[in-house]
């Protein structure tokens, strides 16, 4: 089930009260609240703000009435839609040709919102020519290469896998299945497992700065609270934590090396499932663009 959920803001303009019931939401530590994330993307004259929301039968009702969605259950999985422009109007204007977003802008937006579970759906207004100017045009292939390098290689892919437990002992549901590429496959605990531990041995000593996890969403949003680890040689040392994961998390963090790495979940709403464990290394912008 796919519900969009867009919520919008301009400057110096509140639309229905949302602002303070999003904060109440990200805010609130009630279990029964749950709020995968709550961003804001800032430039000097319009940002936008995003939440995901995997929710439970009290918060469905109150986003229900709230916003008026007619349906709204317990396990479903809500997924927003981030809208941004590349400039900081939705329309083209000949005065706006030098303020196209930034490279580290656009990225950032990027780790927000597809790396928070959500499409983003970037505004390019054609020009007066009904081309997409040129300045635009330079920032999306910046913006290209840089995604295309970061994502070009799974650290992780073919990596042995184990798990604390897998559903019923059944290989269907084995750990493997989160570093084959396939988000169609997925490890799954047994129901009443709250907290569980995936382990992976990457065969070798990596270096990488991205994390990427996926919940086998079709069965629904379930993990709250997650830690990625590394081990350092004598320890277990904390590389990523995180609440949610939903379709999609992408953790950005300082590189780090290391042959084996751990996955933690912490708590879950049940039993948890996990459809994809990636490892990325990022290079410097101004590498992938030979800057
Ligand atoms: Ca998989």
């Amino acid at each position: 089930m796919q519900r969009p959920l867009n919520i919008f803001e301009s400057e110096g303009k509140t639309n229905h009260g949302y602002d303070s019931t999003l904060r109440s939401l990200r805010d609130c530590s009630s279990p029964k609240f749950q709020c995968t994330s709550f961003s804001k993307f800032g430039s000097h004259n319009h940002f936008d703000r995003i939440i995901s929301l995997g929710c439970n039968c009290e918060l469905a009702l109150n986003i229900r009435d709230y916003f008026g969605i007619e349906r709204a259950y317990p396990f479903d999985w809500w997924i927003s839609e981030n809208i941004v422009s590349i400039r900081p109007g939705w329309f083209y204007h000949t005065h706006e040709d030098d303020k196209v977003k930034s490279l580290e802008n656009l990225l950032d937006i990027y780790y927000c919102s597809v790396g928070r579970g959500g499409p983003l759906l970037l505004n390019i207004p054609p020009d007066r020519r009904g081309r997409i100017h040129e300045n635009d045009a330079q920032r999306l292939r910046e913006m290209g290469k840089v995604l295309r390098a970061t994502f070009a290689t799974d650290l992780a892919r073919g990596a042995k896998a184990t798990a604390s437990q897998v559903r019923d002992g059944n290989a269907a549901y084995a750990a493997v299945n989160t570093v084959d590429g396939d988000n169609r496959t997925y490890w799954m605990a047994d129901d009443g497992t709250e907290a569980a531990t995936l382990e992976y041995d990457l065969g070798g000593e990596k270096t990488f700065n991205r994390v990427v996890l996926q919940e086998f969403v079709q069965r629904g949003q379930r993990v709250e609270e997650f830690v990625v680890e590394v081990w350092d040689g004598q320890k277990w040392v904390e590389a990523a934590r995180g609440t949610t994961i939903g379709y999609k998390r992408i953790l950005c963090i300082a590189d780090v090396k290391a042959q084996k790495v751990r996955v933690r979940i912490l708590r879950s709403r049940i039993c948890p499932t996990l459809a994809t464990f990636g490892l990325y290394f990022a290079p410097p912008v101004s590498e992938i663009l030979g800057q």
